[in-house]
């Protein structure tokens, strides 16, 4: 007899700014239905067109439900079955080997956030590399950039709470493409509206959200930096500024005021190709109609210029004194507010490395770092787990360049034959959120969210810490501090939270006030809690200590006419980064990869709708069909990001052709300072 319907509260481990509140349904021990938790108060009962058929991925004939040993060419995607005590062996046997070659340091970890639960994140891991005295990954793929850049300015990473936007006047949408990677605010932003509120969009595309805004200015990519300095220069020059809050809670104004003097709107709409007069009524308006609130997620952090990008922005609200309003303020990914009740330390263990040094490499440098045989040792062990590098970091084709060593042993732990886990010896098949416990933090709520498992383990699969300990089983090791259990180490980190309410409701809110104003009356970051113009600790980076624009070294500013600036943008509903384009009803339902270009340059190069073309740089190349556009400018072209290499017609994707130049600070990466040009085929 079938047993009745049992109801599970979990929370979206997505790496996505909403991280929606569930409830999944489970039958005779599968779950049969996910629906949105109605009472979460971000995701109010809604998830979103890649979440409503997780239950498909969950149980997608695809999914990796066993440890595969690779039997074919690296990237061949040949592999048999093997047990998890073979695997297991095999690992520990060549790590074992790798280290007593060439030391600890051979083996480096690369982990994204596929998942971004506390615990199956990271976690365990830290604390099995530190007992191999394994290399450090350092840098991010994503948001660190914004947190560092606005700290130079304010001295910590904190921001508005994102749903006081449903207070603002004006809502300025700056680089962030809110109707598809942020979807839950849209309501909020909406609710603005209905109480009178201006939407302004920010934004080099025209995308779905510039189209539902009342105004969408157009900088070329990059260049936003002069356009906010020019603003600043009509603040002060109209005298628009709050001298009270300056006065109180910031320094270096005075050489700010001189700085901008010269930056005029007509100086700006030369770089950003946005007319003087937009650019002054944007700073009259930002400054007189208020609460004015600024909101903005990732996209521009992946320049050259990316950490300045945001230093440079979180000097507006200074100048407008607009902090002090409920609606005001800068509104970015809230990770800060978690920081003193989330104790990530927790799961470190440094004393298990005692004796060994550990150099750091950057994530976003995979590919120069498995091909530089002057690094001291090469890598020669790699573990990847929760991130699928061959698609989502720039310079791909290095990187498989890298994976093709033979002197290189890959692990790689994941839920599908990635285009990544094609290179690796050895795949480890991982759980998803519905077979694993965990908390997730969100980054564009105060809400944390609890995710109870509903079912067992698929298969195989085990969740990333259980195979962390058994891998340190495998490798002999017997630190305790190596086998924490998953409830314990989720314990340990949340001390402070109320647990009982976060599993009784499935989320609870951050224990921070509900009109959190968090720079109203100053108390900025610094000793002194004064936000500051002028950074003087930038000089010793050979940067400026003041905001100032830089043309990108690859960047349309710096271009000949026959370059094209390419952005490699998220595009799809139905995608998260590169997770879910291989699955049915996803990848096909969005059709297939492209390359959008302006009717002008599209005319320069005899190039029709639909023509296949090659787009291509020193880097690689791609074929793509051409699709002629209004959405962006003469001189920027768009390739969506997320699509695999069996979607392409060449192994390449879209980071086959991006930079991987460092941002300015911060650890990021310019995915967008990239030109290529494109010829008809
Ligand atoms: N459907 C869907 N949702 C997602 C994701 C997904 O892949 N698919 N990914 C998730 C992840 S990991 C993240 S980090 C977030 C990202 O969320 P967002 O930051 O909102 O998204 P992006 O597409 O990275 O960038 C936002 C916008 O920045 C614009 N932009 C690029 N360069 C510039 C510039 O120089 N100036 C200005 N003003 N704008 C610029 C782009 O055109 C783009 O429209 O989305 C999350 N949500
Ligand atoms: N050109 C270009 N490149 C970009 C971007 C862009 O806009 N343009 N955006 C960048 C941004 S913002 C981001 S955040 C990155 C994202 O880059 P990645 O973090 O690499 O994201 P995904 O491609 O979604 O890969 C996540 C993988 O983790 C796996 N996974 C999920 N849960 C688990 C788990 O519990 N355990 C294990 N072992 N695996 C799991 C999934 O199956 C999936 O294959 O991409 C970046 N790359
Ligand atoms: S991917 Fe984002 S919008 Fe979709 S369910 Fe997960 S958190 Fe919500
Ligand atoms: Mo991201």
């Amino acid at each position: 007899m079938a047993s009745s319907p049992l109801t599970f509260l979990g929370t979206c481990h997505h790496d996505c700014p909403d991280s929606c509140g569930w409830v999944a349904t489970v039958e005779d021990g599968a779950v049969t239905k996910l629906r949105g938790n109605p009472a979460h108060p971000f995701s109010r009962g809604e998830l979103c067109p890649k979440v409503n058929r997780f239950v498909d991925r969950v149980y997608n004939p695809d999914r990796l439900l066993g440890p595969r040993i690779r039997t074919g060419p690296k990237g061949s995607g040949e592999f048999r079955d093997a047990s998890w005590d073979e695997a297991l062996a095999m690992v520990a046997e060549q790590v074992h080997e790798v280290i007593a070659e060439h030391g600890g340091e051979a083996v480096m970890p690369w982990q994204s956030a596929g998942t971004q639960g506390l615990i199956q994140m990271s976690s365990l891991d830290q604390r099995f590399f530190a007992k191999l005295g394994a290399t450090r990954q350092t840098g991010s793929l994503c948001g660190a950039t914004v947190g560092w850049g606005m700290a130079v300015t304010n001295g910590s990473a904190m921001g508005a709470d994102p749903m006081d936007i449903a207070h603002s006047q004006l809502v300025i949408l700056w680089g962030t493409n809110t109707r598809l990677t942020n979807r839950h605010l849209w309501p909020f932003i909406e609710k603005a509206r209905e109480r009178g509120a201006q939407i302004v969009v920010i934004d080099p595309i025209r995308t779905i959200t510039a189209e539902a805004a009342d105004d969408h200015i157009q900088p070329l990519p990059g260049t936003d930096i002069a356009l906010m300095l020019a603003m600043m220069h009509v603040l002060i020059r109209d005298d628009l500024v709050d001298h009270d809050y300056v006065e109180s809670h910031t320094t270096g104004y005075a050489e700010l005021e001189q700085h901008v003097a010269d930056k005029t709107p007509e100086w700006a709409a030369t770089i950003c190709g946005v007319d003087a007069a937009t650019i002054e009524a944007l700073a009259r308006d930002y400054a007189t109609v208020r609460p004015a609130m600024l909101r903005t997620l990732i996209g521009p952090e992946h320049y050259e210029s990316g950490a300045m990008f945001f230093r440079t922005m979180a000097c507006l609200p200074l100048l407008t004194g607009s902090w002090k309003e409920l609606g005001g303020g800068v509104a970015k990914s809230v990770g800060a507010y978690a920081e003193p009740f989330v104790d990530h330390s927790v799961f470190r263990a440094d004393h298990l490395a005692e004796g060994k040094t550990r150099r750091s490499l950057s994530m976003n440098h995979l590919g120069r770092n498995l091909t530089d045989a002057t690094l001291a040792p090469p890598i020669h062990a790699l573990f990847v787990w929760g991130g699928n590098p061959v698609v989502t970091v720039p310079g791909a084709e290095l990187i498989r360049r890298g994976l093709e060593r033979e002197d290189l042993f890959c692990v790689v732990s994941e839920q599908f034959m990635t285009d990544t886990a094609r290179y690796a010896d050895v795949v480890f098949p991982a759980t998803t959120q519905l077979e694993h416990a965990d908390v997730v933090e969100s980054w564009g709520s105060l809400y944390v969210g609890w995710n109870e498992p509903a079912i067992q383990p698929l298969g195989e699969a085990v969740p990333n810490t259980e195979l962390w300990r058994r891998l340190a089983k495998a490798m002999g090791f017997t630190e305790p501090e190596l086998f924490e259990d998953d409830q314990s180490l989720i314990a340990s980190a949340t001390t402070t939270l109320d647990m009982e309410a976060m599993k009784r409701d499935g989320f609870i809110r951050l224990p921070v006030s509900k009109e959190s104003l968090p720079f109203a009356e100053g108390g900025f970051g610094f000793p002194d809690g004064k936000a500051r113009f002028v950074a003087a600790e930038l000089k010793d980076q050979g940067l400026p200590t003041l905001p100032t624009y830089r043309p990108s070294k690859e960047g349309l500013a710096s271009s000949d006419n026959d370059k094209l600036q390419l952005l490699t943008p998220k595009v799809h509903r139905r995608f998260i980064n590169s997770s879910y384009s291989g699955l049915a009803g996803h990848g096909d339902r969005e059709g297939a990869p492209y390359v959008e270009l302006s009717r002008a340059d599209a005319t320069r190069r005899t190039i029709e709708e639909d023509d296949l073309v090659r787009v291509f740089n020193d880097r690689g190349s791609l074929e793509l069909r051409a699709r002629i556009t209004d959405r962006l400018r003469p001189g920027v072209v768009a390739v969506p990001f997320g699509w695999w290499s069996e979607h392409h017609d060449s192994q390449s994707t879209a980071n086959s052709l991006t930079s991987d130049t460092l941002t300015d600070w911060g650890g990021g990466v310019a995915y967008s300072d990239t030109l290529v040009e494109i010829s008809p085929l």
